[in-house]
């Protein structure tokens, strides 16, 4: 039962034994987004011996209590909570008198949480979370005066992107995500839900499953703090008309009644969306009539539901003209808000521009950001810090949603440094926020994830002409090599290292987080697999580069580093083709790109450059070279025509067929194999049929030139075949022959060869 804390009244601690006092004045413990006032003295050690003491004016959020309770129940410690007036009287020039804020007090005497309303109680957990260490016995934090407020009072995303909507359980993760970094938006509103709108289907209820959803989602975001604000998007197919002459247009009515099957699914938040459409529904004069429709019939008279939200045709100031923005400013009721982009659809977000846009609409304007959202590039990823965010927007605005890539995982990095800015603006520094997100995402990968962050990061050339910063740290570097190498032809010691030791760690961070995200972050691992391939393959191919235009090379090597470069070229448009298969049937499936800002057209230039230069020194010959070794790239090799074109592709030391899930049929004398570049050569073989009836019929050959073949013995295990080639036999054709006088018809799980690793 709650008791009334009186302000200012010490708790006793029940035994000071307990509580250890370490000297440590120069830890910090940082809590992101970044607080507004926070001092941190010696830190605190708490035993789990005795128990933790409760005090509470008033009743707490359940979720937050428990919360709560899994961070610090079972230390012996004292905890009050103060929430509403008790909170105003305890801390009454402390505590400012906005929403959401907080005062969290660690002391020796326990710690104190008070706050004006239940946002602010949660918050206060969130920051108590990443002040709180647990060790086993023992429970330490730092001696912490925090006081905390937010800058912008709605912040957020806005799921407002062309293409695949976000899963489900992608949703879930999201709205946890929001409420541990103190984000209390979220506007449901992807333009493939033909349910959202954007087509004839706004009006109607949402099937069965899809309501049960959007009802969890809906708790899900209350025990966040979160606002579910669900969108409906009428534009496309609006009517303005009458048809049944009771003096109300009928599609107000069909938007209010939409509204109340929401709402019966437990949503509290609305938006209307008229976004991206042409014709009847760019009418500024009906759309405020709607607006003020919506609010004075729906809104106003449900206490219990926040104000409404729109988004304007013209949301931006590139598109604006007319009168269109000054009638929604003049004819909207004040308490709704109005969306915007910016200057154009995809912006920095300015004090000038906000400035300007408020005064048309005679309210702050609240901003739709249309970053990290990579709709309009879609092979691209946005990876790097949230930057271009005036610090001397606070005040001017009234709501600040970002919107995201298709892919959850991967946005929270920039949706992090969203959180951040909007939470405290002066304090907020892109890069530091930025860094300091991909620790906390990924605590285990942050390094690998960093690098491969930073070199994935630019839209590259885009409709929006929206550029972001990719590979900065490394670009001085990779123009220093270009210019070294047109004015001397060679490459300086120091910057030839740095390149190479970069090209040689994204290859490994590659590797790693290939082979450790799927159990770490199989979300995310699901969400970028095919752009890491391609980061690897980056990386291998950028070391080969180099090479090629750096040392003496044999001819050997020569063949072996143009080759590599070649066939990592290739592997990349491989994957790239395979992200596009992955993502269909979305009708804007596209591949992928990695490092495409700055060292994908490194290594194309210098390549460019070095090869024909470095060839002809060989073989006397001048043109054609770097065809003719891309010719002689890793290959797949066959007498059944239809097999011809299979992909080949290298991962690391293995080249390998990628696997067929056909059957395929070779009659008497057919093969299939792997042909491998001049310069590299076989040392093992490993072939798995599902067949094993066809491993006794046919038999594995290798050749050094592609004519004369001869038989190599393998080891038989059921449907595996495979030995060992010694690298000295200067073996590149590996094939697998029917030696039957029938056709054979078979499965290959695997057929792979290693080769030496560079
Ligand atoms: F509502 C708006 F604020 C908005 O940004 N609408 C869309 C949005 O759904 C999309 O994700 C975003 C980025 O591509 O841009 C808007 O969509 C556009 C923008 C264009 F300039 C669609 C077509 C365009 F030509």
């Amino acid at each position: 039962s709650p008791v009334t804390i009186h302000a200012g009244m010490l708790l006793p601690l029940q035994n000071s034994t307990t509580v250890e006092v370490k000297r440590a004045n120069t830890i910090l413990r940082q809590v992101y987004p970044i607080p507004q006032q926070m001092i941190q003295s010696e830190e605190l050690i708490i035993s789990r011996k005795g128990e933790t003491n409760w005090h509470q004016s008033q009743q707490v959020a359940a979720s937050t209590k428990q919360q709560l309770k899994k961070l610090i129940d079972g230390y012996n410690l004292e905890i009050r909570i103060l929430l509403g007036e008790e909170a105003q009287e305890a801390y009454p020039k402390q505590l400012p008198k906005v929403p959401e804020s907080y005062v969290l007090h660690v002391s020796k005497a326990g710690i104190s949480i008070a706050a004006n309303d239940q946002t602010g109680i949660f918050y206060a957990v969130q920051s108590l979370r990443q002040l709180v260490r647990r060790q086993a016995e023992e429970l330490s934090l730092p001696i912490t005066d925090l006081t905390d407020w937010p800058d912008v009072p709605f912040r957020g995303t806005v799921e407002g992107f062309y293409g695949k909507p976000w899963s489900h359980a992608a949703r879930l993760a999201q709205l946890d995500f929001y409420g541990r970094n103190k984000l209390n938006t979220y506007i449901y509103g992807p333009k493939d839900d033909p349910y959202h709108g954007f087509s004839t289907q706004w009006r109607e209820p949402y099937p069965a499953q899809k309501a049960v959803q959007i009802s969890e989602l809906a708790e899900k975001a209350r025990q966040n703090q979160v606002n579910f604000v669900w969108a409906v998007h009428p534009g496309r197919d609006i009517h303005w008309t009458d048809n049944d002459h009771d003096g109300l247009i009928d599609d107000f009515v069909a938007c209010l009644h939409k509204f109340e099957l929401m709402y019966k699914l437990g949503i509290r938040s609305f938006a209307v969306f008229f976004d991206d459409i042409s014709g009847e529904g760019t009418d500024a004069n009906r759309q405020a009539e709607l607006m003020n429709y919506l609010n004075a019939n729906f809104v106003r008279k449900k206490p219990d539901v926040t104000p409404l939200i729109m988004c304007p045709t013209q949301y931006n100031r590139a598109w604006s003209s007319g009168d269109y923005l000054t009638i929604l400013g003049d004819k909207l009721d004040q308490d709704i808000a109005i969306m915007w982009t910016g200057n154009s659809v995809c912006a920095d977000i300015t004090r000038e521009g906000l400035d300007w846009i408020n005064r048309q609409i005679k309210r702050k304007a609240f901003i739709w950001w249309n970053w990290p959202v990579s709709d309009y590039v879609r092979t691209r990823l946005l990876l790097g810090p949230a930057y271009g965010l005036d610090v001397n927007n606070k005040g001017t605005l009234s709501g600040f949603v970002s919107n995201p890539m298709d892919k959850p995982e991967a946005s929270k990095i920039g949706l992090f440094g969203v959180a951040d800015y909007c939470w405290n603006m002066h304090g907020y520094k892109s890069q530091s926020s930025w860094e300091a997100g991909i620790r906390y995402l990924f605590p285990e990968l942050w390094s690998e994830m960093q690098l491969f962050a930073e070199h994935n990061s630019d839209q590259g050339p885009n409709s929006h002409g929206y550029r972001r910063e990719e590979s900065a740290r490394i670009q001085p570097y990779t123009q220093k090599a270009l210019a070294e190498w047109t004015s001397n032809q060679r490459i300086s010691g120091s910057v030839l290292d740095t390149l190479s030791n970069e090209f040689r760690t994204i290859a490994g961070a590659a590797e790693i987080l290939l082979t450790r995200l799927p159990e770490i972050n199989p979300a995310l691992h699901e969400e970028l697999e095919y752009w890491l391939a391609c980061f690897e393959s980056l990386g291998i191919a950028g070391e080969a580069a180099l090479q090629l235009g750096s040392a003496e090379l044999s001819e050997d090597q020569l063949f072996a580093l143009s080759n590599q470069v070649f066939a990592q070229f290739r592997n990349m448009e491989h994957y790239s083709f395979l992200q596009k298969q992955k993502g269909a049937p979305d009708r804007w499936a596209q591949g992928c790109v990695s490092g495409g800002t700055v060292l994908m057209p490194f290594i194309e230039q210098l390549f460019e450059q070095t090869a024909p230069v470095q060839l002809p020194r060989l073989t006397g010959q001048t043109a054609g070279l770097p065809q003719k070794a891309a010719e002689e790239s890793y290959r797949f090799l066959s007498s059944v025509k239809s097999l011809q074109s299979a992909p080949v592709i290298r991962e690391g030391k293995f080249v390998r067929i990628q696997p067929m899930l056909e059957v395929i049929k070779l009659a008497p004398g057919d093969y299939i194999g792997i042909v491998l570049p001049q310069g590299i050569y076989a040392n093992y073989i490993h072939l798995e049929l599902e067949n094993e009836q066809a491993c006794l019929l046919g038999e594995v050959q290798v050749s050094s030139n592609g004519t004369d073949w001869q038989k190599h013995e393998m080891q038989c295990e059921g449907s595996e075949l495979q030995n060992r080639i010694s690298v000295d036999e200067k073996r590149r054709y590996v094939r697998f022959q029917n030696k039957s006088d029938k056709t054979l018809e078979l499965k290959i799980n695997r057929f792979k060869v290693d080769i030496p690793e560079n």
